[in-house]
């Protein structure tokens, strides 16, 4: 049976690509972080009493920040793969989180490499580093491709930048299978509440549900190649399947705009918006709402603009070239853009439709503020 560590197995990816690998027959084992609230919603189902039985998923207490841990978490383990998933992995909170960003996303990566060589396992354990669009940041124009240069735009991406060229040493120096996945932004109903999708498809079904008035954005006119989680945890999987370690650009070809991404989700619940006004003073107002399970009022502002959202840099335009993974790895994604918010607006208006039911009922729901 293989075994497979996988870095930030509570997040999105950490919790598909678990679910991926024990389907597999891996034995997973994933760092989980000391949190004063249970952090594991995203894999408990997969989760069974280690009391009552042995079971192929494994948590362990641990950070990227801290050295000791993570070589004494390898040696336990001993595994065939690392999939370097943890991070802080929020744009604009890295520019409020700087030195903790560059202290999980990039040495963490080295912590990683680094344990894997001093323990001996570097003919054993192929790492996977979780690299991304964010490095190309202000290259603008064309599509991104592995041999695109990289320009970042924000702490995380600088830090991201260091995690990916250590990666490449450590692979040149040390002659391991170590490989980055330089994967585009990719959502699901997984996604974490503040990233703009989630967002978008959270706020939307409430006020389709008639439990929020309206949503604040921040830049809408940033384009983004959006792919679907699930189909990029088997690209990394792929990754780590070759004969010969490499880097791979993960994308769909098509960029949208965060405004386009809004429209299509209220499409979903049959509210058709106009958009007028510019920059902070643009407005989202409804133009007709046709689905009587979600009665939103004609002529309602759901869509203002917030400045706290935008970033002292921005990364206008992403759009990747995934021509690489599609010959190479025999890698192509399931899901387009018109799937992938379908299935995220379907799943939260499942989840916030339990809240309708306990507001109608005369208890108190929460709200959600960002
Ligand atoms: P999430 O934010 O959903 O998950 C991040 C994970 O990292 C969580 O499990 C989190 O734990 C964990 N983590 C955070 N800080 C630490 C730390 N100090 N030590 C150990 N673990 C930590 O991210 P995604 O699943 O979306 O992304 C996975 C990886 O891929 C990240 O590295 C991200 O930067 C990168 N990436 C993501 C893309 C995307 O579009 N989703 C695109 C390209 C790259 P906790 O649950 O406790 O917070
Ligand atoms: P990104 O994702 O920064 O691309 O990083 P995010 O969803 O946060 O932003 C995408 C774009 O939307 C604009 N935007 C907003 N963003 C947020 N979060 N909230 C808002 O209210 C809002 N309004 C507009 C942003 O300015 C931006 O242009 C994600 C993360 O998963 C990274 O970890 C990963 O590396 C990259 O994708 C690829």
């Amino acid at each position: 049976m293989k075994k497979a560590l996988i870095t930030g197995i509570t997040g999105q990816d950490g919790a598909y690509l678990a679910e991926l690998l024990l389907a597999k027959g891996y034995e997973v084992h994933g760092i989980k972080r000391r949190s004063s609230l249970f952090n594991t919603q995203r894999i408990d189902h997969m989760y069974e009493d280690p009391h009552e039985k042995k079971v192929p998923l494994k948590l362990h207490y641990g950070d990227l920040s801290d050295s000791a841990n993570i070589i004494r978490i390898i040696q336990e383990i001993q595994p065939d793969e690392i999939y370097n998933l943890g991070a802080m992995s929020h744009v604009r909170v890295s520019f409020d989180e700087p030195e903790y960003t560059a202290q999980v996303d990039g040495i963490g990566t080295l912590r990683i490499l680094e344990a894997v060589r001093l323990l001996g396992l570097t003919e054993k354990t192929r790492i996977y580093q979780a690299s991304t669009s964010e490095l190309y940041g202000g290259v603008q124009g064309h599509a991104q491709s592995e041999t695109t240069p990289f320009y970042p735009r924000s702490p995380y991406a600088v830090a991201k930048l260091y995690g990916y060229w250590i990666t490449v040493n450590y692979r040149e120096a040390y002659n391991m299978y170590a490989c980055n996945g330089i994967l585009f932004n990719h959502e699901s109903p997984l996604r974490g509440e503040t990233f703009v999708t989630r967002k978008i498809t959270r706020a939307v079904s409430r006020i389709g549900l008639g439990l929020q008035d309206k949503v604040y954005l921040g830049n809408m006119d940033s384009l983004r190649d959006w792919g679907h989680a699930k189909d990029y945890v088997e690209a990394m999987y792929l990754i780590l399947q070759q004969d010969k370690p490499e880097d791979y650009v993960i994308a769909t070809g098509v960029t949208t705009s965060v405004r386009d991404f809004v429209r299509m989700s209220f499409a979903e619940i049959g509210v058709e918006l106009t958009f007028t006004g510019e920059g902070v003073n643009e407005v989202g107002t409804v133009a007709s709402s046709t689905n009587p399970e979600f009665p939103v009022e004609v002529g309602k502002a759901v869509v203002c603009i917030d400045p706290r959202y935008f970033r002292p840099t921005e990364v206008d335009l992403l759009l990747g070239d995934p021509t690489k993974a599609m010959t190479q790895l025999n890698w192509k994604p399931k899901y387009d853009l018109p799937a992938l918010v379908k299935d995220m607006m379907t799943s939260d208006i499942n989840l916030f439709r339990r809240d309708q039911l306990l507001a109608s009922s005369g208890h108190q729901i929460l709200n959600y503020f960002e």
